[in-house]
């Protein structure tokens, strides 16, 4: 009797990681639970990068706990508290602004939690308080706006007024892009930016503030560059609201490429859009298995891109996914 019960035991404890093991072969675990906050729904960019988080998380079954800050910093810097508090595996989160994260990301690193940026860089001296940061190079998508610029009115004699629609105050695309942009333009004189403000990456301050330009400079204005597609659409509206014609009057520059610039451009309402992924969710939910498997991630992954003038808008229109 003795022996009988030693051996169900033993059986039983032999058995026992079996029941844990899946029809193929793997074995079940917890999931990976993964922080992300996320900025907040500003743009349609924002909009589409939300979804792609979401629905790579879904496919790869990394629970992911979601967490809107409504374009406040200190609402990011609570959640990524919040997830420090509830242990997750991985914090991830786009940045609203460059600086003021030290602090919050010490308190995860002591935690042993690894922190991915995505989207949005930081201005933070120690680079050991994230493990990688996924995104696109802003800079170069500024510059490849003031490239097609150049190229554009290389005829043009006299000069060229740009007034500039600026993403948020202190936002990481919002510095780069303005700064990638004036490193080409500053090579010819006939360029000036003689306007320049904050239209917070939304249509609504991008209507307002184009208002405002358009009433200050009115005909002088030549070129519009917005640092998104949502603030140039908001521009639009002004612009047509203010009797002018948006993209023959002033020509449009913006960055994105989400399908709302397609739409403009197919109505000939904008002229350029500079393409900026915001499917970052695949990459996200693979850096988050990898560094739980023990890898490295690279420091930087870079998100490859392209530009669309409004004459390729119709072709492209069809296979655009955001
Ligand atoms: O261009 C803008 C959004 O950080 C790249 O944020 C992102 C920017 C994007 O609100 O539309």
């Amino acid at each position: 009797m003795k022996h009988l019960q030693r051996r169900t035991l033993v059986t039983a404890l032999a058995a026992a990681p079996l029941a844990l093991m899946l029809p193929g072969g793997a074995w079940a675990q917890k999931p990976i639970v993964l922080g992300f906050s996320q900025i907040g729904a500003e743009s349609e960019w924002r909009t589409a990068n939300s979804e792609s988080i979401k629905a790579s998380s879904k496919e790869t079954g990394i629970e992911l706990k979601f967490a809107d800050a409504q374009q406040k910093q200190e609402n990011q810097i609570k959640a990524i508290r919040s997830f420090i508090a509830q242990k997750v595996d991985v914090i991830a989160f786009s940045p609203v602004v460059e600086s003021g994260w030290g602090a919050v990301l010490r308190e995860a690193k002591a935690a042993k939690i690894p922190v991915i940026l995505t989207d949005r860089a930081v201005n933070e001296k120690d680079q050991s308080l994230w493990v990688s940061f996924m995104g696109s190079d802003f800079v170069e998508e500024g510059r490849k706006a003031g490239r097609w610029l150049v190229e554009k009115m290389k005829d043009q004699k006299g000069e060229v007024n740009i007034v500039e629609l600026q993403g948020t105050v202190g936002s990481a695309p919002a510095i780069d892009r303005k700064k990638g942009f004036e490193e080409i333009i500053k090579a010819d004189p006939k360029f000036k930016i003689i306007r320049s403000q904050t239209g917070d990456f939304t249509r609504a301050k991008g209507k307002e503030v184009m208002e405002a330009f358009l009433k200050a400079e009115g005909k002088k204005i030549n070129v519009l560059y917005a640092h998104n597609d949502d603030m140039a659409i908001g521009a639009i509206q002004a612009i047509e609201e203010a009797g002018m014609k948006p993209a023959k009057d002033i020509t449009i520059i913006s960055i994105d490429a989400v399908k709302g610039a397609f739409e403009a451009m197919i109505a000939g309402k904008l002229n350029v859009s500079v393409e900026c992924s915001p499917l970052l969710g695949p990459q996200l939910m693979q850096a988050v298995k990898d560094l739980k498997a023990g890898k490295t991630l690279p420091r930087r992954i870079v998100t490859q891109e392209s530009i669309f003038p409004m004459e390729t808008a119709a072709a492209e229109f069809p296979k655009r996914k955001y």
